[in-house]
């Protein structure tokens, strides 16, 4: 494998809905390369990028892969990226190492929902795009009103680099006005021809468009621009170089990756015009130093993607940020300061691995039997003390209860999601002690699906998913005081505690106690002591010793206080966590003999247990901000669904195209939204979530939970 050089790498990431054509394409690029030599398809299952047998199954890539093409003494770093949501964080992992996007956009359909959500991730990242308009080939195929879909979506800078001569059945030929030529494909094939004549006049005012874009991103040309009345192909070359990088432009080129059309000079294109990694902004370290892309530098890298393969086991993938790595090269990890040694070092094109020397500053690569590095961590050269930082992923929306159905493999199923969750850190493991399940969250329904193939096909264990339980939390919503005496004689030595308290709700900011009022009787407390405890779960409790002439010794205290504890961990409505209360313990007694911790925790619990039943108690719910984003003629189903689910609509608006709605839902009613939102929208819906904060259920919610509750209580 030849070595290349910082200027002669690019970095390119395939973006673009689900069944765009991103495997296909790339595939189409390894053959145009030489990569390969004969051309797998999906229908097949023998593409480079979709190796995974979950991704034979679905007919779908689920996992983003790395792969390369060579051309013209470049290196063409590609990662194919999954199209669906439910994958979305291999997308976003994909976006770190790379620099360019390519956003493929079906021509028979134009934009979707998925290009738009593509589209929003690579704007956040200020990831430069190149549109490639594929599918060209097929019969339904519309240039025209795909190219309106992308103005309306990317606004004006959308601006054609080609034009289709004919697409549709047959189509093979397309003009380029970077080079005003015809490119004229027979499979991989191409002959160079000049404009035909009918088409001159379009050609030219389509170049016109992209000299004035090209020139509006660069000041010196835009000079040149009016001085010489247009640009050179190479003036016209920089200045798409620059308007790339600065998000200025969104050239679009035309091909059919399944018919091998355009693919050869879309790929000429990469290597003369996309920026290399060098030229790109170097993104800064966690302590804000700017590390340059330099073959020169200290050598460091950055781990964007852990897999697990067959034969091999953990491999990890690679951006080099500064420096050469070599193989055989000494490392730490700057996380750890743990020392790793690159014994091999790989280029990767799907399963597909080639050993190489060295890698220098901007390329991609793998590596194996690292000890103890996973991804998002940093490697450098000793006393090259970088990190850089590791990458946000979305909120999940999307959770289940996982269940072994053989018991006894629950450890084994807890190293199995441990590593599925290295391998796709959008699964996240939850053990909730609370709700006493595992708690998995996703993406989706089609994430989760993926976890229990892997858990079935892969790990060889047998789970059931079950519905989620909701972490209820309890409070009150008015004041309440009980005494309790716990008292017991047994034989020899008894027990004997007796606590007097009020309890009431606790709000941010409230004054401590003084005059009680309840009911008709007056309490006048005086504060000794005030104990605030922030709830691991939420919330607080706000402990008052108000004990005045000493009827309980304050060696007793904390066994009250434990004893509240003990209940709010159990709340008594339905057994959830308790919070935002006050507890006031004004007056009790004690025996000489018989008082021990026992019987005031006893005596502490049971008071708090009764007061809070004669407090108003309710139960409260997780409420989730939803932002739903959706075509306007499914506007109304999509409301009438929410509306439904108990949600409170905060807000509407128009954003390119869709309409946003922001509401408030609680999560109980948010199980498998996913699922029935694409159905209500036939998938052209998108949404995401966010805990908000904790509200009271409806009264009738609230009894039927109780009443479960006792029963629950009751089996047991
Ligand atoms: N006619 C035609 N069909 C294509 C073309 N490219 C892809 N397809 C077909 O479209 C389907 C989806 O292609 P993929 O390459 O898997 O699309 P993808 O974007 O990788 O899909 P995801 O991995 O699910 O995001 C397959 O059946 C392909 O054969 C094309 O240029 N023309
Ligand atoms: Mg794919």
């Amino acid at each position: 494998m030849k070595i290349y050089t910082t200027d002669k790498i690019k970095n390119l990431v395939l973006l673009g809905s689900g069944g765009s054509g991103k495997t296909t394409f790339a595939e189409s690029m390894l053959f145009a390369s030489g990569l390969i030599d004969r051309k797998g398809d999906i229908a097949s299952k023998n593409t480079v990028s979709d190796y995974q047998t979950i991704e034979h199954e679905n007919e779908n890539s689920v996992f983003s892969t790395v792969l390369y093409a060579e051309q013209n003494g470049k290196k063409i770093n590609i990662i194919d990226a999954p199209g669906a949501d439910d994958y979305v964080g291999s997308v976003i992992s994909s976006m770190r190492p790379t620099d360019i996007a390519a956003m493929l956009v079906n021509a028979t359909s134009g934009v979707e929902v998925g290009t738009e959500i593509q589209a929003r991730i690579a704007e956040n990242r200020n990831h430069p795009v190149v549109i490639v308009v594929n599918q060209l080939d097929h019969e339904k195929a519309n240039f025209e009103n795909t190219i309106d879909s992308l103005k309306q979506s990317f606004g004006s800078d959308v601006v054609l680099a080609q034009f289709p001569v004919n697409a549709g059945e047959g189509f093979d030929s397309i003009i380029d006005v970077i080079t005003m030529k015809m490119y004229k494909f027979s499979g991989a094939k191409c002959e160079i021809l000049d404009i035909p004549a009918e088409f001159a006049d379009k050609a030219a005012e389509v170049q016109n468009e992209l000299i004035e874009k090209a020139a509006e991103n660069d000041e010196n040309l835009m000079e040149i621009f009016f001085e010489n009345d247009g640009l050179t192909e190479d003036e016209m070359r920089s200045g798409i170089t620059a308007g790339l990088i600065n998000r200025g432009m969104f050239p679009v080129f035309c091909v059919s990756g399944l018919k091998d059309v355009g693919v050869s000079r879309f790929m000429e294109f990469v290597t003369n015009v996309l920026p290399s990694p060098a030229e790109m902004p170097a993104p800064a370290a966690i302590d804000g130093t700017e590390v340059k892309c330099d073959a020169s530098g200290k050598a460091s890298l950055f781990i964007f993607k852990t897999a697990v393969e067959e034969h091999i086991g953990e491999i990890v993938y690679f951006k080099v940020r500064s420096g050469e790595i070599t193989e055989g090269m000494d490392l730490i990890n700057t996380r750890t300061e743990n020392k790793e040694r690159i014994s091999q070092l790989y280029v990767v094109a799907g399963k597909k691995r080639e050993k190489v020397e060295k890698l220098v500053a901007g390329d991609i690569g793998a590596t194996v039997k690292l000890k103890a590095t996973k991804t998002d961590d940093t490697l450098a050269v000793a006393g090259f003390n970088v990190q850089y930082p590791g990458v946000a992923f979305p909120h999940p929306k999307y959770r289940v209860a996982v269940k072994t159905v053989v018991e006894g493999d629950e450890e084994k199923l807890g190293d199995a999601l441990n590593k599925m969750h290295e391998i796709d850190p959008t699964l996240i493991i939850e053990y909730s002690k609370e709700l006493k399940q595992i708690i998995v969250h996703g993406q989706g329904e089609y994430h989760l699906r993926m976890l229990k193939w892997y858990l079935d096909k892969v790990y060889k264990i047998d789970v059931n998913y079950v519905d989620p339980k909701i972490p209820y939390r309890e409070t009150i919503t008015k004041r309440a005081q009980a005494d309790y005496r716990h008292k017991k004689q047994s034989g020899g030595s008894g027990q004997f505690g007796e606590v007097h308290m009020i309890i009431e709700p606790y709000t941010e900011g409230m004054d401590d106690p003084k005059m009680i009022k309840l009911g008709d009787k007056e309490y006048k407390l005086s504060v000794r002591g005030k104990e605030e405890h922030d709830l691991p779960w939420g919330g607080k409790l706000v402990f008052f010793n108000c004990i005045v002439g000493g009827s309980i010794d304050a060696r007793f205290h904390p066994a009250i206080l434990k004893g509240i504890m003990e209940k709010l961990e159990n709340g008594p409505l339905t057994g959830s966590y308790a919070r935002d209360i006050r507890v006031m313990i004004y007056d009790g007694k004690m025996h000489p003999v018989d008082s021990n911790e026992i019987s005031f925790k006893l005596a502490g619990r049971n008071a708090f247990s009764m007061a809070f039943k004669n407090a108003g108690p309710k139960i409260m719910e997780p409420v989730y901000n939803v932002d739903v984003f959706v075509p306007s003629d499914r506007m109304g189903d999509v409301m009438s669904d929410l509306q439904g689910r108990r949600a409170i609509v905060q807000g509407m608006s128009s954003e390119k195209g869709f309409e946003k709605i922001s509401a408030k839902v609680p999560l109980a009613e948010m199980n498998k939204y996913s699922t029935s939102l694409s159905s209500i929208t036939a998938g052209r819906a998108m949404f995401n979530m966010e805990f908000a904060e904790y509200e009271q259920v409806p009264m009738e919610i609230q009894t039927e939970l109780m009443k479960k509750f006792a029963e629950e209580e009751e089996e047991d």
